[in-house]
């Protein structure tokens, strides 16, 4: 009966330990090669018109760059006036690139012609910067080097608000 008892609590300890391994390792493994940026955790923000976009902007709820939809992603739309808007990232691990899309974020009735422009920074660094016009789609794929805040600075282009809703879909970092 002890023996009989033993082997199902065996049994049972190696389906468990069968479920965790599958689930946790398919877990893991997504977080470990495909990190998107608008998942991490928010460090600083500022001047960002309407609030951070987290996978959507702030006045509808679909993300749409140059007429495809992203399910993730992040709009910093940065505020009037000629403001630079920022977002800090804390980043997860060393290493990596940036991988995306950046373009502008498109709202039913809005012209888009004007420009934006964007900026990565690591540590304060920068890695990487645009200016686009409201119409251009700009492919994404950068080294991040072995820092650990990523940060990200928009502005309207220096033409006013036209053109300004600036926009990153996928944006992700792979290591
Ligand atoms: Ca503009």
């Amino acid at each position: 009966m002890a023996q009989q008892f033993g082997g199902s609590i065996l049994t049972i300890s190696f389906i468990c330990f069968l479920l965790f391994s599958c689930c946790s390792s398919t877990h893991i493994q997504n977080s470990d090669n495909n990190v998107y940026v608008s998942d991490l955790k928010i460090i600083h923000s500022g001047y960002v018109h309407g609030g951070i976009g987290l996978d959507k902007p702030y006045w509808m709820d679909k993300l749409v760059i140059c007429g495809k939809y992203y399910n993730k992603g992040l709009v910093v739309h940065p505020e009037d006036g000629g403001k630079i808007a920022f977002v800090e990232f804390l980043l997860l691990k060393k290493g990596g690139r940036l991988m995306g899309l950046a373009g502008w974020a498109e709202e039913v009735g809005i012209t888009y012609n004007g420009k934006m422009r964007f900026r990565f920074f690591v540590d304060g660094e920068l890695i990487y910067g645009r200016e686009l016009r409201g119409e251009d789609c700009q492919n994404l794929d950068l080294d991040l080097g072995f820092g650990s805040v990523l940060r990200i600075e928009t502005d309207d282009g220096l033409d006013g608000y036209y053109s300004d809703q600036m926009a990153f879909g996928d944006l992700r970092i792979e290591y």
